[in-house]
C-alpha cells in the first residue's frame, strides 16, 4: 500500500486572511475534508524560522491565534529563516515550500494577482503569487481571484508566463465571492481525472512552473458581482487614501470587505475553501491513480 497523496494547504489565510475562530475551525476542517477525500493534507508554515510542510495542530493553533505572525512572501523567506521568526505563508511561499516537501497540488481561497489602480488602470502592485505560478511545479486549486485585484490585466498576465489557468465545471474564469467574471479560462474540465491529464502533459513536456486550477463558489453561497462590486470600490479607495503600500494592501482591502458585508463574506469565504481542499484531494487522488 502506498502513502495517501498529499494536498498542501497555506496559512496566510488563517493568520491574516479570517478572524479568531472561524480561521482554527476552519483550517481543521480542510485538513479534515482532505483526509475524508482520500487525502493526506499539509498545513504549510513557518515557526521559529523552520519551514514546515505538516504543522501539527498546536503550531496551527498558534498562527491562528498569536500577534506577531508575519505575512511572508518569497522575499520575505531570507529573512524569517535568519531571524527564527513566525511567519504565515502566501500562495507563493506555500507553493514554493510544498514544492521542496515533493508535494504537487495545494488548495487555497484565492490567488494574489495585478491590483486595479485609482484611475481604473492596472496598478504597479502586482503579486509574487503569479511569478511562483510562472516558476514552481505545484497545481494550485481557488475560487479564482478576487474582483479587488484587476482580473483581465491578472489573466494576460498569467498567459505571459505560460500558466494554464483551468475551469472546474465553467468556460468563465471565477471571481471568488462570484461564479462569473465574463473573462474565459483556457479549459474546461469536468472531473478530477482531466485535470490530472493536464497536469501529466504539462509535466511530460518539461514545461515549468504550476497549473491554475479555479473551481466557482457554490451557488449557495455566492455573492452577485452587482453587490460586491460598489464595497470593492470603496475599499480600494480607502486603500488608496492611506497611502498603503506593498504587502499591507492585500490585507487591508479583505478586512474592510469582511467589515463592510459582514457575515455573509465570511460565509462565502469559508463555503469556498472547503470546496477547493475537496476538490484538491479528489485531483491528488486521480494523479496518484493515473502514476500507478
Ligand atoms: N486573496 C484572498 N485571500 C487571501 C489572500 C489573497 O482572497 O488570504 C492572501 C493569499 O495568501 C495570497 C496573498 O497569496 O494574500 C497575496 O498577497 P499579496 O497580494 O500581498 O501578494
Ligand atoms: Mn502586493
Amino acid at each position: 500500500m502506498t502513502h495517501p497523496p498529499q494536498v498542501a494547504l497555506e496559512s496566510t489565510v488563517i493568520s491574516h486572511g479570517l478572524p479568531y475562530p472561524h480561521n482554527l475551525e476552519l483550517a481543521t476542517e480542510m485538513e479534515a475534508i482532505v483526509r475524508q477525500h482520500g487525502a493526506d493534507p499539509r498545513t504549510i508554515g513557518i515557526i521559529g524560522g523552520e519551514l514546515i510542510a505538516g504543522l501539527s495542530g498546536s503550531q496551527i493553533e498558534h498562527l491562528a491565534t498569536a500577534r506577531d505572525v508575519r505575512k511572508v512572501s518569497r522575499r520575505d523567506l531570507p529573512i524569517v529563516v535568519a531571524r527564527r521568526l513566525d511567519g504565515a505563508t502566501t500562495v507563493a511561499t506555500t507553493m514554493w515550500i510544498a514544492h521542496r516537501a515533493g508535494i504537487e497540488i495545494f488548495a487555497t481561497g484565492g490567488i494574489g494577482g495585478v491590483h486595479r489602480g485609482l484611475d481604473g488602470s492596472p496598478s504597479s502592485d502586482i503579486s509574487a503569487d503569479l511569478q511562483e505560478l510562472a516558476q514552481t511545479p505545484v497545481i494550485v486549486v481557488c475560487a479564482g481571484a478576487k474582483a479587488i485585484l484587476d482580473l483581465p490585466t491578472t489573466l494576460e498576465y498569467l498567459e505571459t508566463y505560460g500558466v494554464t489557468v483551468v475551469g472546474i465545471g465553467t468556460d468563465e474564469f471565477p471571481a471568488f465571492y462570484s461564479r462569473k467574471s465574463g473573462l474565459p479560462v483556457d479549459v474546461r474540465c469536468d472531473s478530477a481525472a482531466e485535470v490530472a491529464s493536464i497536469w501529466r502533459a504539462k509535466r511530460g513536456l518539461g514545461l515549468p512552473g504550476g497549473l491554475l486550477v479555479t473551481v466557482p463558489i457554490p451557488e449557495e453561497a455566492e455573492i452577485p458581482a452587482a453587490e460586491i462590486e460598489p464595497v470593492i470600490a470603496q475599499a480600494t479607495n480607502e486603500a488608496a487614501e492611506r497611502r498603503l503600500r506593498s504587502a499591507e494592501v492585500t490585507p487591508f482591502l479583505l478586512t474592510r470587505i469582511a467589515e463592510l458585508t459582514g457575515a455573509r463574506s465570511l460565509q462565502a469565504n469559508l463555503a469556498l475553501l472547503k470546496n477547493n481542499a475537496q476538490m484538491a484531494a479528489q485531483i491528488a487522488v486521480a494523479l496518484a491513480a493515473q502514476a500507478r
